[in-house]
């Protein structure tokens, strides 16, 4: 436990600084070479990338339609219901997300419109790894559904049968996905972003993965006319505020259940109570016992934070110098600190909301910016999948209300054609008036 109170400046820095992202110039330079060896052999290098680093060899890259329905055989009525829960929830977040065409005359018979389209075609990138994520599938799938994005590919690493696991498919045949292809890491993305013989490309990537995937998609958007991407993701975070009221049990649990994410996911308490944060330490060695991840929440929980505030206040102050992608608040009368929380990727509040609601099922979106990217990047939305743009049309008297002063700000820009293409017509104008 460290006292905030207590630290210098540079000490409080490092207590909040996230683990450092892999050596970054090796993991470019990988990346970079897997990216041209798509481009270059195209699905035939896909396959062998999947045979090299999945170990399976397909025949296609595409899982066709009777695989997909085999697959959604076996699965549980529970585990359908389940999903279909989830699916509905976050259906009905995301539809009311939908955002308002405008129309403003700006000035007399000056009209500008700003509208919204779905964006043409998406590419859903579901990690495979130690636990395959269908969740993630309905957080990104039902988004591009209720979107109405006419394209929606999902690829993600197949499993050593050769597929991928029927809750996957059953998502993603919830959120009417179109096209699935058994590829993952850095080739994935490579060819979302190049298109090979098989997987047209893409023109904006989703979906959260390890740093040669989240590498892969920052390289690609940097390519002249590439894709689209949502995020910058790091690994998972948590920071729990509590007071001595909380339940140091329910507390855990969460703290918990970042960590099983993954060994570099972050687990940070701040709390205005010893007694609480002692509780805390006490009940996650506990719980960590009968955890089925138990040596990945170990290694995880080893790098956790607790930290001691003198008041809410300046544990919100940290929070706020944190930026957490999950914030929970355990504390008295949640509500009314509210508007003293920034930089939070999404909030929960009070003793009955788990971040495991947020994860799966309450509705709201699971994928949101960690590694303090939320003091400038939002949680995943439907304006995510959505492009904006805008109309205008003047009439003739609209010209010439504001001609002048479009003529005047040309000359300061010393812009002639700007000038002229105005000129031309109001002299036009005049004309036909004299007419
Ligand atoms: N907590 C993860 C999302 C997730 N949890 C998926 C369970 N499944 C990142 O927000
Ligand atoms: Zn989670």
């Amino acid at each position: 436990m460290q006292s905030w109170n207590q630290l210098q400046n540079n000490d409080r820095q490092a207590l909040l600084q996230r683990p450092a992202m892999r050596d970054n110039e090796s993991l470019s330079d990988i990346v970079e070479g897997i990216i041209h060896g798509i481009d270059e052999g195209g699905d035939q290098t896909l396959l062998q990338m999947t045979e090299k680093y999945d170990g399976v060899a397909l025949a296609s890259l595409r899982l066709d339609d009777e695989e997909i329905e085999r697959a959604i055989s076996v699965l549980s009525q529970e585990s359908k219901s389940a999903l279909d829960l989830a699916y509905a929830n976050i259906k009905s977040f995301h539809q009311a997300q939908w955002p308002q065409d405008i129309r403003v005359q700006t000035s007399p018979g000056v009209i500008c419109e700003l509208k919204h389209q779905p964006i043409a075609s998406v590419g859903l990138y579901i990690p495979g790894g130690t636990a395959p994520l269908p969740s993630t599938v309905l957080m990104l799938g039902v988004t591009a559904q209720v979107a109405g994005c006419p394209r929606k590919v999902l690829v993600s690493p197949p499993n050593k049968q050769g597929s991928l696991a029927p809750e996957i498919l059953y998502a993603a045949k919830r959120c009417d996905i179109d096209e699935i292809y058994l590829c993952g890491g850095a080739q994935a993305i490579a060819a979302l972003a190049l298109g090979t013989e098989s997987i047209a490309r893409v023109d904006k990537i989703f979906g959260p993965g390890n740093s040669y995937v989240t590498e892969a998609k920052q390289q690609v958007s940097r390519i002249p006319g590439g894709p689209a991407i949502d995020m910058p993701a790091g690994p998972s975070e948590v920071l729990v505020i509590a007071d001595k009221d909380a339940n140091p049990v329910f507390v855990a649990s969460d703290l918990l259940s970042q960590a099983e994410h993954g060994a570099d996911s972050q687990a940070v308490l701040v709390s205005d109570s010893t007694a609480l944060i002692n509780a805390v330490k006490e009940q996650i060695n506990q719980q960590l016992e009968s955890l089925s991840r138990k040596d990945i929440a170990t290694r995880s929980i080893a790098h956790s934070r607790y930290i001691l505030a003198d008041s809410i206040n300046q544990a919100i102050e940290i929070s706020n110098a944190y930026g957490p992608e999950h914030l929970i608040l355990q504390i008295n009368n949640p509500r009314q600190w509210m508007n003293q929380i920034s930089n939070a990727g999404s909030i929960f509040i009070g003793p009955w909301s788990p971040e495991s609601a947020g994860d799966y099922a309450s509705g709201t979106n699971h994928v949101l910016p960690t590694y303090g990217y939320a003091r400038n990047t939002s949680s995943l939305g439907l304006m995510d999948f959505l492009r904006r743009y805008t109309v205008q049309e003047l009439s003739a008297q609209g010209l010439q209300e504001i001609g002048p002063a479009i003529m005047q700000l040309a000359d300061a820009e010393g812009l002639d054609a700007h000038r002229q293409a105005v000129k031309l017509r109001l002299d036009a104008l005049k004309k036909e008036a004299s007419v």
